[in-house]
């Protein structure tokens, strides 16, 4: 069997689950160990699969990363090893897939597994993989995109082996850290996997909407393994709740609205590929096809930059900006995200970023400004470089699919750009110059354009990843070629629908009140078909000029948006200058430098409760309406810690000779949030209480042998989420159990009073200042 031949030709079958099977057999091991103690399991694993019609069967190697394994003594080669030995033992007339999954670790920025470790951890794995044979790699299980980027790229530049990638979605149609279908789309196609779709956590029940997604917006062949329903556990046993023939049902609906690769994730069995198989034959294949949407992306957002008009903030270039350039000098990156953040909040779409500066490291420093502005800004980034190195390693470390600026006309441009825009994906400025300069003419200005398009044909690269920039040349010193310019773009757009871009500024050069040419201009540029304008968003003017013309071009339908923005005077705001805006948005130098001010003056419990808390409630509110996603929660969650690293530092040292009772705090298990619970430790010692933290997501039996070696009276616990609370209420119970005379003060944002009674805990606070005073009134040990 060879995977051309099946590759959106015919619907290609999958094996089912590999965990589900082995526990039938009620084995309590890590799964991958297996292949090494039991691999006659594994064999009859795969050869039911192979007899129920599975074209690809997939190796007991999902969890086969030396992070995993470090604890087992064993290394991945071995397992992957022989698990594609006994894959091949049984193989007929079938392909192999390396499983791979998740590393196990959060990665940056969420984590602290950088971009270049995850690539080591896989490296190992695809060099073993293609090693020992098997036909293709099959990544998935993905819930963040970053990191299964760094998994692609090394399949992608240590192997040959055709690469399927799946992510894992929950029911608000986003991974775990916020990636939607159509980012997920752009990325690992830029990424070029042969095959992309999505795996396990739903049934395919609930994938519908999910599939009409994949199906509308990908070019590359579609894969969908569901899960068979939700599991349950019942008598240590874990059930799922969509059998065989429900699964294949739902699946043929899949199947029917044009999907390409089946198979099945947790729960399902051989039965249900079976089932499977009889169906593939019955329905009508349809093969994908070339859509053609130009899409760039951050890690959560795309836009299709074709339709519409998307801004282009340009204030992140050094050139003629003193203070950015010392900025860039002294690697100030607050300095940067800021300028990044304040060109969103002005309306850019899109951020262009360019560290150009003489005799600094370019290249280091446009990984460490790509890095810093995608932890807080969740808008799609253009990298602006002139050396190629730069524009690599940009690409390499960016997260999402980003535009390239720029390529020219030149041969030599070309032969360096082009490459590497094919092996990351992105979309690419070209500007119609050439070896002999800006030509005069329209003429030769297309002709320019047009030899681009074929070259990058010729790399692989199709017309919707490329914007033309027909070049704006200052009116005071070339107004005929100004014109030129515009009529280019009118005739380009309405002939050969173009995607194009402008940095629209430089017409107004060498003459008086440039606000005024500026905004003109763009407006004429607007309406003979600019649609990536690049500007700066901090003219009001130019802001204005595009929802105006978005109005009068009937693209802001009903004008709504024009109304939403223009109706009501907008307050005049100095956000920057308020710690709750520098919490919001992950500003962690300013938010120390306010906070130590403010402290001068404020009660540090105001600060907590009138600011901390509620930036905190308004930015965990954000989360919940996806405005923003995880990797934005955890900045401000981090920049919140510095408030009260400073709030600490600020309460004076008590002596500790004259502790008054032992408390012992924790985080319930299952929960991580502790900055509540840190609080209340910190107000809790200011009053002379010895603590006795045992930090976060703290099993019950931790808390019962602390309770037992210190003799501590007093346990306070906390928890955030509403899934924790079950916790909560096992530990007090537990703590009831073993013990009479313990009191139990219970806290955290779903806490409640009534709650708190129904569990049998002794007191409810609502913050830090009420658990302090239920204390007071106890007496003393
Ligand atoms: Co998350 N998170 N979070 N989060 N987070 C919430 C709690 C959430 C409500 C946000 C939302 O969706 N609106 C939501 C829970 C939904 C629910 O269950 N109903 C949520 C979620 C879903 C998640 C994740 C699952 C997200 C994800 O990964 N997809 C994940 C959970 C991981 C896990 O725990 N297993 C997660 C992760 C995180 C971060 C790591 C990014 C970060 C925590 C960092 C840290 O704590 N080290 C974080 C944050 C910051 C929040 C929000 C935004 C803020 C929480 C906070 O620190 N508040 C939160 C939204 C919200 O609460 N509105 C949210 C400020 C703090 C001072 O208040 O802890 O309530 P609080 O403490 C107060 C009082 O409650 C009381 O006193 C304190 C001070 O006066 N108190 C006690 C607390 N404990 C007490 C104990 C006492 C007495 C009083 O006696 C012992």
């Amino acid at each position: 069997m060879n995977l051309s031949n099946l590759l959106n030709k015919k619907f290609i079958l999958f094996d089912g689950a590999m965990g589900s099977m082995i526990q039938k057999e009620n084995i309590n091991t890590l799964p991958e160990l297996l292949n090494l103690e039991n691999p006659h399991l594994i064999r009859s694993i795969h050869k039911k699969y192979i007899e129920a019609g599975a074209d690809i069967i997939t190796t007991n190697t999902f969890g086969a990363n030396n992070h995993k394994l470090k604890k087992y003594n064993v290394d991945s080669d071995l397992i992957i090893k022989n698990a594609i030995e006994i894959a091949k033992s049984v193989q007929k007339n079938n392909l192999i897939a390396l499983d791979i999954g998740p590393i196990g670790r959060m990665i940056e920025p969420m984590g602290k597994m950088t971009f270049d470790e995850s690539y080591e951890f896989f490296k190992k794995q695809v060099i073993a993989g293609e090693k020992y044979g098997a036909d293709l790699i099959l990544f998935e299980t993905f819930s963040d995109i970053y990191e299964l980027k760094s998994g692609i790229l090394s399949a992608k530049e240590n192997t040959k082996l055709p690469i399927f990638a799946t992510m894992t979605f929950s029911d608000d149609k986003r991974t775990f850290t916020g990636t939607d279908i159509k980012t997920m789309i752009s990325v690992l196609e830029g990424l070029n996997v042969n095959a992309l779709g999505i795996n396990c956590s739903l049934g395919p029940d609930k994938m519908e909407s999910l599939v009409d997604k994949l199906v509308k917006y990908s070019s590359t062949p579609i894969i969908v393994q569901a899960n068979a329903g939700l599991p349950d556990y019942q008598n240590g046993n874990t059930i799922y709740n969509i059998n065989s023939n429900e699964y294949n049902e739902h699946t043929k609906k899949l199947m029917n609205k044009g999907i390409q690769i089946i198979g099945g994730c947790c729960g399902t069995t051989d039965e249900y590929i079976r089932k499977l198989n009889n169906s593939r034959k019955q329905i009508p294949f349809k093969p994908v096809f070339d859509k053609n949407y130009s899409f760039i992306s951050s890690y959560s957002k795309t836009y299709d930059v074709s339709k519409n008009i998307h801004i282009i903030g340009e204030r992140i270039n050094p050139t003629g900006k003193k203070k950015l350039r010392q900025a860039i000098i002294e690697e100030n990156m607050e300095y940067i995200t800021n300028l990044a953040l304040k060109q969103k909040e002005e309306g850019a779409e899109i951020l262009d970023v360019n560290m150009g500066v003489p005799k600094i490291d370019e290249n280091k420093l446009m990984i460490k400004s790509i890095k810093e502005i995608q932890k807080l800004i969740d808008i799609p980034l253009q990298i602006d470089s002139t050396n190629i190195e730069v524009i690599d390693n940009g690409l390499r470390y960016y997260n999402g699919k980003a535009i390239i600026n720029s390529v020219n006309g030149k041969k030599n441009s070309m032969e360096e750009i082009f490459p590497v825009i094919k092996k990351y994906g992105a979309m690419v400025i070209c500007l119609t110059l050439n070896e002999d300069g800006i030509p005069e003419t329209m003429e030769k200005r297309l002709q320019i354009a047009k030899n681009i398009e074929n070259t990058a044909l010729k790399y692989g690269i199709s017309k919707k990843d490329l914007i033309f920039d027909f070049l704006v040349l200052a009116v005071s010193a070339q107004q005929n070629e100004l014109y030129n310019t515009l009529s280019t773009l009118s005739y380009v757009k309405n002939t050969y629908n173009y995607n194009t871009t402008l940095g629209v500024s430089n017409v107004s050069f060498g003459l008086p009140n440039r606000k005024i040419l500026n905004r003109t201009f763009l407006a004429m540029a607007l309406q003979a078909g600019l649609n990536l304008p690049i500007i700066n968003t901090s003219s009001q003017d130019m802001i204005d000029t595009i929802n105006s013309y978005k109005v009068l071009a009937n693209i802001d339908k009903d004008c709504k948006k024009y109304i939403s923005i223009y109706s009501e005077q907008k307050e005049e705001e100095i956000k920057n200058e308020t710690l709750e805006y520098c919490i919001e948005n992950g500003l962690k130098e300013k938010t120390k430098i306010i906070t130590i001010e403010k402290l001068k003056n404020t009660d540090p419990l105001e600060i907590i409760n009138n600011i901390l808390i509620p930036t905190l409630n308004k930015v965990g509110d954000k989360y919940e309406k996806e405005i923003i996603f995880l990797p934005q929660l955890i900045q401000s969650a981090e920049t919140a810690k510095i408030v009260f690293k400073e709030i600490k530092n600020k309460l004076p040292d008590l002596d500790s000779s004259n502790k008054k009772d032992k408390i012992i705090l924790a985080t319930v298990e299952g929960d991580i949030h502790d900055i509540g619970k840190n609080i209340v430790k910190v107000i809790l010692e200011n009053y002379g209480y010895e603590i006795i933290d045992l930090g976060k997501d703290v099993v019950c039996n931790k808390i019962i042998d602390k309770i037992q070696d210190s003799k501590a009276k007093i346990v306070g616990l906390s928890a955030l989420m509403t899934t924790t609370l079950i916790n909560m209420e096992n530990t007090v119970k537990e703590i009831r159990k073993k013990f009479d005379d313990i009191k139990i003060i219970i806290g955290g944002a779903v806490v409640t009073k009534t709650f708190a009674n129904s569990i049998g805990a002794d007191f409810y606070a609502k913050d830090a200042r009420e658990a302090l005073k239920y204390l007071e009134k106890l007496p003393l040990n």
